[in-house]
């Protein structure tokens, strides 16, 4: 026991040991503000610039603020490497890798168990283990703890192990990894305790235990999969009211002046991101070892995943009205990343746009302040650049993403057709003006 004390008490000196395995959106802000606590923080990423540029104070996640890597990195207050070795100096680490799909939609684990393999070879007795990454529920008791307790570790004794999931929103300005309330649950009370008075020390919001990290697991899984059905069921809404000629926008404000039982999602393009088009699956994938089918969840996931079509469809529809064909039509696609104001393409519906508009022999312009270079289904391509005089050139502008930085007025005003999938003007169609 009084082992575990001494790590309650190092929490409070502030002399535990840190480790971020993952240094991406989620695990480098993670980093930095575990170092900004007072810890000693070594981050650890399979991905050599990522750890060469970090050891340089260089930032490359838009919500960590430069300055502070910079400052934490020459006070020594946190390193990059690729070493497993060095976890063997370490008291508490979390696990911050992607859990993405493959291209059967079924869960991709491999970057979790090789955390855990690389951890459980190279630690110390006593190490507290956080896995933080959106998964199915049970991963944690089912993966992780077998691989400890396999290596001679007794979990809650001579190990740690807990569940606490990340809530980046990436581009909030609002709500970032300091103050954003976070769920722990661990696999006996101990590690529960340990992972949690750890948050507190670092974190400036509410630390929610659970009793268990299945629950916490689940409860990651309910908030994205919450997301995501609903924005199909704006989605569909979409779909219907374009073919009763109902304004859909008009229709979720009116919704929105409920004050109580009614939260507004919106209609767009699809679903992008590498969280709410890919968790629900994670589900799905679980449910059938328990022989259930989730029905609601699959039936969302075909909405989102028909939004792209449905977009191109739109787009050859408002051509054909103008007299105009897909077919060697000029096109100018405003946005590219996944959601507003980020440089994050990951899992973007654009790309998808763009390959169904480009089948359909259709010259492509793509703007996107935010993104230079970007590579889908291995061809490495550039974005142009927006120029305002050319705008009347193009037989219609496609607003994808609603970056804050577009001039929209001097767009409208210099565009023969626009379709919007964003509501960026909120105002009726017209016969040059065109939404989802
Ligand atoms: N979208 C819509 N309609 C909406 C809302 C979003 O079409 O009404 C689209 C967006 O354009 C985007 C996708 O859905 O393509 C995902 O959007 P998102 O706002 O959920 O953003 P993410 O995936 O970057 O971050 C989300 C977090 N966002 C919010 O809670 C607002 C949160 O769900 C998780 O903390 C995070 O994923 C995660 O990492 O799990």
């Amino acid at each position: 026991m009084e082992k575990f004390e001494k790590l309650l008490r190092k929490i409070e000196e502030r002399t535990l040991k840190l480790g971020v395995v993952g240094l991406g959106y989620v695990g480098l802000p993670l980093a930095v503000e575990k170092a900004k606590a007072g810890y000693d923080v070594i981050g650890f990423d399979v991905q050599t610039d990522k750890v060469e540029k970090i050891n340089k104070g260089i930032n490359y996640i838009g919500d960590v603020v430069s300055e502070d890597l910079l400052d934490l990195v020459n006070k020594k207050k946190l390193r990059a490497t690729d070493d497993p070795t060095l976890f063997s100096e370490l008291d508490a680490i979390a696990i911050c890798v992607p859990t993405p799909l493959d291209i059967y939609k079924q869960p991709n684990m491999s970057y979790v168990v090789d955390s855990i393999n690389l951890i459980t070879k190279n630690i110390s007795n006593n190490t507290l283990i956080v896995l933080e990454s959106t998964t199915y529920p049970g991963t944690t008791e089912e993966i992780l703890r077998p691989v400890l307790e396999d290596s001679g570790f007794i979990v809650g004794e001579t190990v740690y192990l807990a569940y606490s999931p990340e809530r980046v929103d990436p581009g909030n300005k609002h709500f970032n990894t300091k103050n954003t309330p976070k769920v722990v649950g661990g696999v006996t009370e101990n590690c529960t305790k340990l992972a949690s008075k750890l948050y507190r020390s670092i974190l400036k919001s509410d630390i929610h235990e659970v009793s268990s990290p299945s629950i916490a697991e689940m409860e990651k899984i309910l908030e994205n999969t919450f997301r995501n059905i609903n924005i199909a069921l704006a989605n569909e809404m979409a779909i219907l009211c374009d073919k009763m000629n109902i304004d859909v926008w008009e229709v979720i404000d009116a919704a929105s002046s409920k004050p109580y039982g009614f939260m507004p999602f919106y209609p767009g393009p699809g679903l992008g991101g590498h969280c709410i088009p890919i968790d629900p699956w994670y589900l799905t994938y679980k449910a059938r070892e328990y022989n259930y089918h989730t029905k609601l969840i699959e039936t969302a996931g075909e909405i989102n995943d028909d939004m792209p079509m449905v977009v191109v469809n739109k787009i050859s529809e408002i051509l054909n009205i103008n007299s105009l064909s897909l077919k060697e039509s000029k096109i100018l696609v405003l946005g590219l990343a996944y959601k507003k104001d980020i440089d994050d393409y990951r899992e973007s519906p654009i790309l998808k746009i763009i390959e169904l508009l480009e089948n359909r022999q259709a010259n492509l312009t793509i703007v996107d302040p935010f993104i230079d270079n970007y590579s889908y289904k291995g061809l490495e391509r550039k974005t142009d650049k927006l120029e305002v005089d050319k705008i009347g050139d193009y037989d219609l502008v496609f607003i994808a993403t609603n970056h804050t930085k577009f001039d929209y007025q001097t767009i409208y005003d210099n565009s023969k057709i626009i379709f919007d999938t964003r509501n960026s003007y909120n105002r009726k169609e017209s016969e040059k003006y065109y939404k989802i």
